[in-house]
Parts: C-alpha cells; structure tokens; sequence
C-alpha cells in the first residue's frame, strides 16, 4: 500500500493520517507538494487523475481516492476501534454528520478559499471574490450548527468518537489558517476542539 499525502494545511490528507493514527495504522506514504504542483504532474495524474490528494494505491495495484473513501477501506481493515459507528444509530449518525461536515461546512470554506485567499490567486482558476466573501455567513451557520450538535453531545455523531470528529478537526483548523476562525462565543466547538488537539493522532 502507497498513501499519496501532502502536509498541512492541506485538509484531506489529513483526515486519513488522523485517522490512521487514532487506528494505529502505518501508511507507507509519499508526500506530493501542492505548492510544487506536483498533484497535477503527469505521473501522478497516472494515479489520480482528478489531480488531487489524498490517493491510496492497493497491493493489487488499484487507487482509492476521496478520503472519506480511503478511511472506510481502512476501517475494513481494521474494524477495531469502530470510527463509522457500530450500531445502526450510530452509522446514520455519523454518516450524516459526514455529509454535513463536507456539504454544509467544508463547501463554503473551499469557496471562500478558492475565490478570495492570496495563495489561490496563483491558480488558473476564474475567481468570484465577492462571491467567495458571499460563502462567510454560511460558513459561520455551519460553525453554528456543529456547536449546537456539541452542546448536546461530547462528540459531534454522538457518545462516541467518530470519523465525523476527524473530518470537523480538519475543517476548523483549515478554516482558521485561511482566516475563517469560528467565532468565540462557540463555547462547545471550542472546548471540543481542545480536547480533539489534545488526542496524539491531531499532530498528524
Ligand atoms: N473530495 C476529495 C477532495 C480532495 C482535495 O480537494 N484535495 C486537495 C488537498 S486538501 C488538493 O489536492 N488540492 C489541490 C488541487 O485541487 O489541485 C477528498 O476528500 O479526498
């Protein structure tokens, strides 16, 4: 097995180092450098073609990518501790928060990263800054709508920790090294947040 990784702050690689360190996994990996551009060289194009990181190449010689794909293949692997849930409650749960992290939180900050942060203003891609600017409020509702989920729960899918935890982590500190920090008074997100950088895997 080969994990295609890039390092921080890139958001997705890191959600499977996370998780592969909360597993106890050891990924053989090698670091493709999206400041390089190596991402859309074309032999790593021959590996994903999407040109993007995280990619997970199989002993058979397959690629997964998507990271929420490359955890669930881990977790096959390594059903113990569950990180997808092991009831059914807990599977939807998490599933949905899932959805949730990457549809309603983590769309938002890519737009207002793509469309107005310094760094992607290098890349061939039209920008829209007001529209970028436009995507902060749904940001900050989705920042909102994760604090009120931790005010009922200790972890974001429930009692137990989750995946779901790992992609939220990933997404806030993106987000605050782009400058979309969430806002002060979100006491749950904030404590949470503690507590989930004080686990060993969040140095990944
Ligand atoms: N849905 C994909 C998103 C992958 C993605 O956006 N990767 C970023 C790094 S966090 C990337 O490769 N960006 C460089 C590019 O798009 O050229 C996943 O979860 O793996």
């Amino acid at each position: 097995m080969i994990f295609y990784d890039s390092p921080n702050p890139a958001p997705n690689p890191r959600r499977v180092r996370i998780f592969a360190a909360e597993k106890g996994i050891d990924l053989p990996s090698e670091t493709i450098s999206i400041v390089a551009g190596e991402q859309k060289t074309p032999a790593y194009l021959a590996i994903n073609p999407r040109g993007q990181t995280p990619a997970l190449r199989l002993d058979d010689g397959s690629v997964l990518t998507e990271s929420v794909a490359i955890c669930r293949y881990l977790e096959a692997l390594y059903p113990d501790a569950p990180l997808f849930g092991a009831t059914p409650a807990e599977i939807g749960a998490i599933e949905m928060w899932i959805r949730r992290v990457e549809l309603v939180l983590m769309e938002p900050i890519s737009k207002i990263w793509l469309h107005t942060h310094p760094f992607t203003a290098r890349l061939p891609i039209q920008r829209f800054p007001d529209y970028g600017e436009a995507n902060r409020p749904r940001a900050m509702d989705a920042f909102a709508m994760c604090d009120a989920a931790l005010g009922q729960s200790p972890w974001l899918a429930g009692e137990a920790f989750s995946v779901a935890d790992i992609l939220l982590l990933t997404a806030v500190d993106f987000a605050a090294f782009i400058g979309v920090p969430f806002p002060d008074d979100l006491g749950h997100l904030r404590s949470w947040r503690q507590r989930m950088s004080a686990r060993p895997s969040a140095t990944a």
